[in-house]
């Protein structure tokens, strides 16, 4: 056994306002778990941590749509998604919760630190803010068309569609997710963190991992998109972000005249890590924070891609100018699990609810751990279906796994009363195999592979498989029982390693297989093909899997479009004045010219006529029709919108389209042949 190794493992703490779906799974905490399981089994010293992030716009818009209040909302879901991640069997050291006291006040700390050093810059700002509501508006409360992809429910500060970074101010059209009415700007002020000062740094230990007086990594180690995504976002500009925001739910700001303001999000959910290390080491009895600066731990982050930047770009400048505490040492993102051929997604319902599963399929939750791994989004976005599901469980686990557990066991019975039979000559080929298939599984797990760890994992299982297929005892008994019973030795040996090598995947199916051989799980030694002794009594099985019938499977299918169809039915917004319409100044206009935006696949830029007038509009259209297609069109034009510059361009107003429930888009053109620059009411 190589040195014991140390590490800090994190995993991204789900949001505190829904439940969790199979993409969250598939993200952050499952390669999270098998990677511990694993550690922990080779005698690492490993700590788990994760827990709720309750803070931030998104919960407190929901708290406001369900006329609640955003702690009911954050105790409901923080008690839902720890129970799930229980009984599913991801076991973190701690789930902590962020809107706890002790999170609240290690993160008033570190700001205060950081405040001390003046590396914060106080800077007066206009602000997106709802007359309506009396309210300035966080990023999530700002919502628009993204200037990057023209996905026209981009937030404010990140487009779910394409995973770009936003600021509020350069969406396109924006609209208060409070009052559904264009926001005014206002004057308020917050604290900035200035990241353009960091960049040399930050750079360099991005690029090769240095950075004086922090432990080194190595970037090779990294995914490559982690790593372009960092590159990208260090060579695009890094700009100042305000650390604080105009929000009465979160961290207050601790300082004199910073009422009604509280701590970003981004900036204290990660700060979340280290007070759920401190809080954990008060309960075990040790310093928590002290495994935050040991040089000898490693941190690693496990996330969505949609947190890259937080991970490896904010919270790194955040810890090193804080100084004294580890930087990562690697952040595995996984890219996006897709559902049934459409993202996830909790906005629609379009999801697989981790808890739903395990109400609708108990004691399943191998079944689905094998699925998930077997899919992982390691290096690009992957897909769930249930016919998968289906055909993976059918004929993996249960035909292959399964079939060459039951049958070592059965025949075991069968021929020698259930004890192990006298061996043979060792079977070096097989010995071989299962000393490959260990390091083979080590380096994946090491290396974040976790889909090829476990299929060669798997390899073990086959194994098994083919080695009965190929001697057949059920037929050599009739001849050589003594032959039969060394074959019959090394499967139950086979089996043994296979207990051992799935554990960290199928943490249930290796302690019922193990418990059947009367193994005790830490007492295989993976360098001694002889586990069992001939003599040595094993149980009688019972089956590891099951067959999933069709009518399971299509039932979730079924359960899963209803959501749709109910999803699909029209959303309408909350009633709003005649004056309030009136203040929409609508027109005919004609298409006069039109040309592609440069660096911008979505946007076309249209030249209008409008009853002799000129206008210039950018339109995220450019998807659905080419510039010629448009041209001579005359179309309904809003005109009083701000104009906004997008991609250097002003864009005067909008083109209003229509969108079918398949995001096809219509102009919307007058039934008549009328002319440009007529009123439309
Ligand atoms: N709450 C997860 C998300 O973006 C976010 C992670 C915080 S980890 C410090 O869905
Ligand atoms: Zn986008």
């Amino acid at each position: 056994m190589a040195n014991p190794q140390k590490f800090l493992v994190t995993s991204a703490l789900p949001y505190a306002n829904g439940p969790l779906h199979l993409g969250h799974v598939a993200g952050a905490y499952l390669p999270a778990d098998i990677f511990v399981r694993y550690l922990r089994q080779q005698g690492d010293d490993v700590i788990f941590i994760c827990g709720s992030d309750e803070h931030g716009a998104a919960i407190t818009i929901k708290a406001k749509k369900e006329n609640s209040t955003p702690q009911a909302v954050v105790d409901e879901f923080h008690e839902l998604n720890k129970q799930t991640f229980q009984k599913f069997g991801i076991e973190f050291d701690l789930y902590d919760r962020t809107s706890s006291e002790h999170h609240h006040k290690t993160a008033q700390d570190f700001f205060l630190n950081l405040y001390e050093k003046g590396v914060f810059e106080k800077e007066e700002s206009a602000q997106f803010f709802d007359e309506e509501h009396q309210q300035f508006l966080a990023d999530r409360y700002v919502m628009g068309t993204c200037p990057k992809c023209s996905h026209d429910k981009a937030y404010g500060d990140q487009c779910e569609k394409c995973g770009s970074s936003l600021s509020p101010s350069e969406l396109i059209n924006p609209i208060s997710t409070l009052s559904g009415k264009p926001p005014v700007m206002k004057e308020t002020y917050h604290w900035y963190l200035p990241m353009q000062k960091h960049e040399a740094w930050l750079r360099d230990w991005i690029e090769n991992g240095k950075l004086e007086g922090v432990q080194q990594h190595d970037p090779k180690k990294w995914k490559p998109q982690v790593l372009g995504q960092c590159k990208s976002w260090v060579d695009g500009g890094l700009q100042p972000r305000a650390m604080t925001r105009d929000l009465d739910w979160g961290v207050k700001v601790p300082l004199e005249g910073a009422d009604g303001k509280v701590l970003y999000v981004w900036l204290d959910a990660p700060i979340g890590y280290i007070s759920a290390t401190k809080k954990l080491g008060e309960q075990k009895g040790f310093d928590g924070e002290a495994l935050w600066k040991e040089n000898d731990r490693k941190l690693v982050h496990f996330i969505g891609k949609d947190n890259i930047v937080f991970h490896c770009i904010i919270f790194p400048i955040l810890l090193k100018l804080h100084g004294g505490y580890n930087l990562p040492d690697n952040v595995p993102a996984n890219e996006f699990l897709n559902l049934e051929g459409d993202k996830l997604s909790t906005s629609r319902n379009w999801a697989v609810w981790l808890h739903e599963y395990l109400e609708d399929f108990p004691g399943k939750e191998d079944e689905l751990r094998y699925v998930l791994t077997s899919i992982l989004p390691e290096y690009r976005d992957s897909e769930f279906t249930w016919k998968d599901y289906q055909a993976r469980v059918n004929n993996e686990l249960v035909a292959i796994l399964g079939n060459f557990v039951n049958r070592a066991l059965v025949l075991t019975h069968k021929y020698f009363e259930g004890k192990v039979p006298a061996a043979g000559a060792q079977n070096k080929e097989i010995v071989e195999a299962i000393g490959v298939a260990y390091s083979e599984v080590d380096a994946g797990i090491r290396s974040y592979n976790f889909r090829q760890a476990l299929t060669e994992a798997m390899k073990v299982a086959r194994l098994g498989n083919k080695f009965l297929a190929d001697t057949e005892p059920w037929k050599l008994i009739k001849s050589d029982e003594t032959k039969t019973g060394e074959i019959l030795n090394i499967s139950l040996q086979i089996a043994a390693h296979l207990g051992n090598i799935i554990q960290p995947f199928l943490p249930n199916t290796a302690k019922k297989l193990l418990g059947f051989l009367g193994l005790d799980a830490n007492a295989i030694c993976r360098n001694a093909f002889e586990v069992l002794k001939a003599g040595e009594t094993i149980e009688k099985p019972s089956l590891l899997f099951q067959k999933i019938e069709d009518e399971v499977v299509e039932k979730q299918i079924e359960k899963l479009n209803a959501s749709k169809a109910v999803q699909n039915t029209v959303n309408f917004k909350e009633n709003t004045s005649f004056d309030n319409f009136q203040l929409m100044d609508m027109k005919l206009a004609t298409i006069k010219a039109a040309e592609k935006v440069k660096k911008a696949d979505k946007l076309l830029q249209l030249k209008l006529d409008v009853g002799g007038v000129e206008k210039t509009v950018v339109s995220g259209i450019a998807q659905h029709y080419s510039p010629d297609e448009v041209i001579g069109k005359t179309v309904l034009y809003l005109s009083n919108l701000e104009p906004r510059k997008i991609r250097g361009v002003v864009s005067e107003g909008m083109i209003l389209m229509a969108e079918n429930a398949e995001g096809a888009l219509s102009f919307m053109v007058p039934e008549k042949d009328f002319e440009s620059g007529g009123e439309v009411r």
